[in-house]
């Protein structure tokens, strides 16, 4: 696999705004992300499920086996043998959608003893590193280590995903279809969220694109003169600390930072179907299940 193309990027290292999110031109209104300690799951279900809102629960991992024993030098002892993919890019926040929003993403398979030590070396490398939704079910060495949090009915559970990453990096804006909890073990993560009615302002990529849950927009290097729709908008903002996790409703927009080194976990519940019914969703479905079937020609009608 190649390096980035030449001349893309100005020599050097990507700079990570400093300053407060007020002052973003896509921003309007910034409100805080409720935390709650100890919350019960009633309190959880009327308030949060059936609002479908986001909410930070905190102490949730507090005893979980992984806020205790996972950091890179543990990973690395006990996962280190395994192959997996690695992110890596002159931009610290991982976008997928390379050349949409101005950056060139590139992705190869690691031995993770070296990947992990790029990363904890990140400051000494050309490139930003980043390991990203790893199925957690290809490291078996670290199940044990988890559980899924029992906020949701377990037979919904599908899933969960590790990302390893050094300070600064992290994933643009993109909503899920399922449900998520974004569980935090070593480090922080900020992130920021906006609700479905936002959608139109995000510029998300096309139907026919498996990446249709991306936006086109660089939040961190705006472009409002081009992006004339993103602007005013309602940001929910809150910090992710170790032992916490964040409760993600299906289809809210997320981007996310990792502040200092952050090891976190994805806990992944499918919709309901009541979810499944709204027109994003199903919207959504079309793009990534019946879309690449049909052949190009069809694809491409109507764009
Ligand atoms: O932690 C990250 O970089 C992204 C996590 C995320 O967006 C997700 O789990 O949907």
């Amino acid at each position: 696999m190649g390096g980035p193309a030449a001349g893309h990027y100005a020599a050097g290292r990507f700079e990570v705004s400093s300053s407060p999110i007020s002052s973003h031109p896509y921003v309007g209104r910034v409100r805080e992300i409720p935390r709650e300690a100890g919350i019960a799951r009633e309190r959880f279900a009327g308030t949060y499920v059936r609002g479908h809102r986001p909410v930070i629960l905190a102490q949730a991992l507090e005893t979980s086996a992984a806020t205790s024993k996972w950091s890179l030098d543990y990973l690395a002892q006990r996962v280190g043998h395994r192959f997996a993919p690695i992110e890596y890019s002159l931009r610290p926040v991982y976008n997928p959608n390379a050349n949409v929003s101005g950056g060139i993403y590139h992705r190869k398979t690691v031995q993770l003893s070296d990947g992990l030590k790029l990363i904890a070396t990140q400051q000494r490398q050309r490139y930003w590193y980043y390991i990203s939704t790893i199925p957690v079910r290809d490291l078996p060495e670290l199940e044990n280590d988890l559980e899924a949090p029992d906020f949701l009915p377990r037979d919904r559970f599908r899933t969960s995903a590790i990302f390893v990453g050094n300070d600064g990096t992290g994933t643009q804006f993109h909503y899920d279809l399922t449900t998520n909890f974004l569980a935090v073990f070593v480090g922080c993560k900020r992130v920021r969220m906006l609700a479905p009615s936002a959608t139109a302002s995000l510029y998300p990529l096309g139907i026919d694109s498996p990446l249709c849950n991306f936006s086109q927009l660089n939040f961190d290097a705006p472009d409002p003169s081009r992006f004339v729709k993103a602007r005013g908008l309602e940001i929910w903002e809150g910090d992710v600390r170790a032992g916490e996790m964040l409760y993600i409703p299906g289809l809210w927009w997320h981007h996310v930072t990792n502040v200092g080194l952050t090891i976190g976990v994805t806990f992944i519940w499918n919709q309901t179907w009541w979810q499944a019914l709204n027109w994003q969703s199903i919207r959504m479905q079309l793009a990534h299940r019946v879309m690449p079937r049909l052949p190009a020609r069809v694809r491409s009608a109507g764009r």
